[in-house]
């Protein structure tokens, strides 16, 4: 502070010396040059109001006694005055350095409020990254994709925690809305679904055509959010049914992956509430309710939610349409019976309506 006070100082009594051509009012000594007018105490008259800014210190007869102003700018010419100099006492300088020091002690306040402000306007810029962060997490399952604009069904990667492993899906993007996260479908018998339990739980196929996702991703996914489970199934005449169940969730590998259903609805008829429960089987891991057989090895080697055995076998063998092999095919005994294998099955998910 002190290395700020010289210098303003200096500059002080050099502007009091040295009057610049260019002011308006110009410094002239008093006609009693030596001695203040009558009535003035000596330099008690000087104010000890602010100062202005500090590069122009501003000087007027009324701050330096001794002193009276010439309005004729055509006699303004650079002069120097030692007269009135002599005539500001110490105790005047005292006053004025006092106020540049308070003016200082002003200043410094402020940066120290600016400083303050600034700590506070980069904290807000961090929330706004975290925000930005936020929008930037990759989507849950097909429906935040379609949110993002993504109208085109076909192969897609969704990640249903914020820290996981990455899923390649195929999204329905057209039907009922569309957002549809497919975990299941069979169209034309290109794929082996008669897979070990290792497979079923990692999951097996071509997304593009048929494919099984897996009992861990369908866990990650139903365990984050409410989904509404949608069938579609189709026979060798091309005609379409649907099944539909309010939601659907699968339990993680210590329950076998149970499955939980809710209500169904739909014009195909309920061919799976009485799996609701169930643990997963495939034919080298019996979790099924037949007590001493399996029931995926009595019906065609496929994976599922077996009881005792089965209503719908979505993993059965791809017959094509009627045969004899009762109950191994793709059955959905509420529409054909257990003799007539399905042309096309799809099993989807997407969030409960309201979420
Ligand atoms: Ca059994």
């Amino acid at each position: 502070m002190d290395g700020f006070i010289i210098p303003a100082t200096i500059l002080f009594i050099v502007q009091i010396i040295i009057c610049p051509c260019d002011c308006k009012g110009i410094l002239r000594p008093h006609p009693l040059t030596q001695t203040p007018p009558k009535g003035i105490p000596d330099h008690e008259q000087v104010s000890s109001g602010s100062l202005g800014p500090l590069s122009e210190p501003r000087l007027d007869s009324k701050l330096v006694p001794g002193l009276s102003l010439q309005e004729d700018p055509s006699k303004c010419e650079p002069s120097i005055y030692i007269a009135p100099v002599l005539n500001i006492s110490t105790q005047a300088i005292e006053k004025k350095l006092a106020s540049l020091n308070r003016q200082v002690q002003l200043l410094s306040e402020q940066v120290r409020i600016l400083t303050s402000r600034e700590a506070s306007l980069q904290n807000q810029g961090s929330v706004s990254l975290s925000i930005q962060e936020l929008h930037s997490l990759p989507p849950r399952d097909c429906k935040d994709i379609l949110d993002a604009g993504h109208t085109r069904s076909g192969s897609y990667v969704i990640q249903p925690e914020v820290v996981g492993r990455p899923i390649k899906v195929y999204c329905d993007m057209e039907t009922e809305g569309g957002g549809w996260t497919v975990f299941q479908r069979r169209l034309n018998g290109s794929a082996n679904f008669r897979r070990s339990w290792p497979l079923y739980r990692r999951g097996f196929g071509d997304v593009t055509t048929e494919y099984w996702l897996g009992l861990e991703n369908l866990h990650r996914i139903t365990s984050i959010d409410e989904y509404e489970l949608r069938i579609e199934l189709q026979d060798f005449d091309d005609i379409k049914m649907t099944s539909s169940y309010t939601w659907m969730r699968v339990d993680d590998v210590t329950s076998n992956f149970k499955l939980n259903l809710g209500p169904y609805s739909g014009v195909a008829g309920d061919s799976l509430s009485v799996h609701d429960g169930q643990q997963f089987s495939t034919y080298d891991r019996d979790n099924d309710a037949l007590k001493d057989e399996n029931c995926s090895v009595l019906h065609g080697g496929g994976g599922w939610w077996f009881g005792k055995c089965l209503e719908t076998n979505p993993n059965g063998l791809y017959l094509g349409g009627v045969n004899r092999l009762t109950s191994q095919g793709i059955v959905w005994n509420a529409w054909k019976g257990p003799n007539y294998s399905l042309k096309r099955i799809e099993m989807k998910l997407r969030p409960s309506v309201g979420d």
